[in-house]
């Protein structure tokens, strides 16, 4: 069903079409960073529904502790997994529709009452940022990871500064 990463897998990945791989692996890039451990799925809420039902009731048994789902278009995946576990599930609005993901923004943010999906910017920001968070959830109960994240933000803080100094003289 899965492709794994590194051990047990923490964050299980799932996206609706191979399609949203190149958005995806954005992800995956920045867990790897973090030396979190992954599993890669591709699940369909509208093609495979069965196979996505059944990874949304065992994702919880097999150790995952968040989820990340990113889909496009009429975007089901992340609400449809979502009903199904009690994990947190962090959505993802893939821009490969016509309507370049306002579409599936929409349709992921826009949750009825009682089934959250956190849900981040369309595209690659939205895929980094869905990997932060999963972090960060994580790092709740990790100080090693909670170190990682003061560590990222520190460098992200130095990148602007050096940028800065290629720009020009400013005020700081
Ligand atoms: C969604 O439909 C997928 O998540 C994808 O973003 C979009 C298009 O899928 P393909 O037709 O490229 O497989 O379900």
């Amino acid at each position: 069903m899965a492709k794994k990463k590194g051990g047990d897998p923490l964050v299980g990945i799932v996206m609706g079409s191979d399609s949203d791989l190149p958005v995806m692996e954005e992800a995956q890039r920045i867990l790897d960073q973090f030396n979190v451990t992954y599993e890669v799925t591709l699940s369909s809420a509208h093609r495979s529904p069965g196979r996505t039902i059944r990874y949304a009731k065992s994702a919880e048994e097999r150790g995952l502790e968040v989820i990340i789902v990113g889909a496009g278009a009429a975007a089901h995946l992340a609400g449809v997994i979502a009903s199904e576990t009690i994990l947190p599930v962090i959505g993802i609005p893939i821009d490969s529709s016509p309507l370049k993901g306002m579409d599936s923004l929409l349709s992921t943010v826009q949750m009825p009452g009682g089934i959250p999906v956190a849900t981040m910017a369309i595209g690659r920001a939205g895929a980094r940022n869905a990997a932060i968070l999963a972090v960060q959830i994580l790092a709740l109960k990790s100080p090693q990871l909670k170190e990682a994240l003061r560590e990222y933000k520190k460098r992200l803080a130095q990148e602007v500064e050096e940028k800065g100094k290629g720009i020009g003289k400013g005020p700081v």
